[in-house]
């Protein structure tokens, strides 16, 4: 179900709890702002989520409330990730799901990175 991104940041959601170790999580990057580990459901050969290490609820919440430090940071690390996995030269797709019409599920700010095939005009 789409998350309500108007709600306060729960200390409990799935990304919150990974973030303190409290649940495993197949980690492929981490640094000081953002740690990257593979979406349990994979929409492609390579699926990797990364997320803020401070506790902002959505692309909206970040965009609005985060320091230019933290975006800065938040934004390299996102690309830091692409080059870490190659994906530069063949290419690849960002996604952020934002609210219900954006069919976030998650309410901890993610960024999808997705490679490893070709993508077409749009996803559904
Ligand atoms: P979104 O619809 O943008 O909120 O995507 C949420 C993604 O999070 C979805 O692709 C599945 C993934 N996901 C949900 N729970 C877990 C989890 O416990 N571990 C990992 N690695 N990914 C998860």
């Amino acid at each position: 179900m789409p998350i309500d991104p108007k709600l306060p940041y729960d200390n409990d959601n799935i990304f919150a709890r990974i973030l303190r170790g409290e649940l495993p999580c197949s980690k492929v990057y981490e640094d000081d702002h953002a740690l990257a580990f593979n979406d349990i459901r994979p929409q492609a050969p390579v699926h990797v989520l990364v997320i803020p290490k401070a506790p902002f609820v959505s692309w909206d919440d970040f965009t609005a409330k985060a320091s230019d430090a933290q975006i800065a940071g938040f934004m390299r690390a996102v690309g830091e990730v692409t080059r870490q996995l190659e994906l530069d030269q063949p290419g690849y797709r960002l996604m952020v799901n934002m609210g219900g019409h954006g069919h976030q599920e998650v309410a901890h700010l993610h960024v999808h990175i997705f490679g490893g095939r070709q993508f077409f005009h749009m996803i559904a």
